[in-house]
């Protein structure tokens, strides 16, 4: 079974939704970058207080940050792992390939989860987190298209791309990735 994961996709496609039911099912370690940083904003940290003033926006939190916090975390992780999340634009996609080489522990496969965004505006204004206000949404889906989708050419090209239409029942899209992951 692939153990090295990627699920890629716009804010509210159900990436978070769907990667804690797989890793719950098949034992792999999940790696939310959102989750980290809202764990990092609740600490009351000084980093904490600057990323929840970006998060509040709909912008992307410093690549640098990001990418501290991920180093640290995949470096211990023996078993498998799922990034949810990250990388989100092309020099996080280009330093996790790095960190990959050196740990020696390459991709296996990225699910993107694919849905319309008209839906995905409802769901998250059903969720209501501080950063699901309407505005921010819009926001949140104009860096994903600018700066998070030129990463699905990247791994199209690098043959490890797997789409599923997430705009269906959360058990259903869940059978979708178990299928194209061949588990
Ligand atoms: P994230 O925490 O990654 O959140 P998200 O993209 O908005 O949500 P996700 O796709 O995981 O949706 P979910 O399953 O929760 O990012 C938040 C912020 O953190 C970013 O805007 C950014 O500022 C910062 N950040 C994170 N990573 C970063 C990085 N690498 N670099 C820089 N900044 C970073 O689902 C959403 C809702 O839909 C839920 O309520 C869920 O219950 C519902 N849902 C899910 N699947 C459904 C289904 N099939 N049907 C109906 N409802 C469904």
């Amino acid at each position: 079974m692939k153990k090295k994961l990627l699920f890629l996709g716009p804010p509210g496609a159900g990436k978070g939704t769907q990667a804690k039911l797989f890793c719950e099912k098949y034992g792999l370690d999940h790696l939310s970058t959102g989750d980290l940083l809202r764990d990092e904003v609740s600490s009351g940290s000084v980093l904490g207080v600057k990323a929840s003033e970006v998060m509040n926006k709909g912008e992307l939190v410093s690549d640098e940050l990001v990418l501290s916090i991920v180093e640290r975390r995949l470096e211990k992780i023996k078993q498998g792992w799922l990034l949810d999340g990250f990388p989100r634009n092309v020099n996080q996609a280009n330093a996790l390939k790095k960190l990959l080489v050196k740990i020696n522990q390459p991709m296996e496969a990225v699910v993107l989860i694919k849905i319309a965004d008209d839906y995905l505006t409802k769901r998250l204004l059903a969720r209501g987190r501080e950063d699901d206000t309407e505005g921010v949404i819009i926001n949140r889906l104009k860096v994903y298209r600018e700066k998070t989708a030129p990463l699905i050419d990247l791994y199209t090209n690098q043959g490890i791309l797997e789409e599923i239409d997430g705009n269906a029942d959360i058990d259903v899209v869940f059978s979708c990735i178990e299928k194209a992951l061949g588990t």
